[in-house]
């Protein structure tokens, strides 16, 4: 911030010389909007189950999806993220991969170019958000990508029209 005093003496200095129109001199700085983008909200639970699995969006509509994970169990054993892939990626052919992607915590790197957003993995009581936006209309799946809960049902589908 320091480096910005000069610059802003600057201004003041030619605001006080007489440059300016009483209409420029009124602009707020810091006048930032507060309210964020809509909020969708998903529990991932101990069953392995979402509790939204459909959501329907409008073309360049900005949300945070936030995931929570409501379970109760470790999350070696039921973590929960939340990914969003690209329309027609092969989503059995990516929970395949993303199963043996312990490293990167079961996001599956040959997969990268699929993957529009992800959540980090979260333990119980956890919660993490992505905001996302889709500039094309389509289906875009998205999937809890630990191991066996894709297969056990946990995923959904974002409708963008
Ligand atoms: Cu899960």
């Amino acid at each position: 911030m320091k480096t910005c005093m000069p610059l802003l003496a600057a201004f003041a200095a030619l605001a006080l010389a007489g440059c300016s129109k009483p209409e420029q001199t009124a602009a707020p700085v810091a006048a930032a909007p507060q309210s964020g983008p809509r909020v969708i909200e998903i529990n991932g639970n101990d069953a392995m189950k979402f509790n939204v699995i459909a959501i329907s969006l409008a073309v360049g509509e900005e949300v945070r999806i936030v995931l929570n994970n409501v379970g109760s169990m470790p999350k070696q054993a039921m973590g929960h993220n939340l990914v969003v892939l690209k329309p027609g990626t092969d989503t059995v052919a990516f929970a395949t991969a993303a199963a043996a992607a312990v490293a990167t915590d079961y996001i599956p790197p040959a997969f990268a170019d699929a993957i529009i957003a992800h959540t980090k993995l979260l333990g119980p009581k956890q919660s993490d958000g992505i905001v996302v936006k889709f500039d094309a209309p389509g289906e875009y799946p998205y999937v809890c990508s630990f191991p066996a809960h894709y297969q056990m049902g946990m995923k959904g589908i974002i409708t963008v029209k």
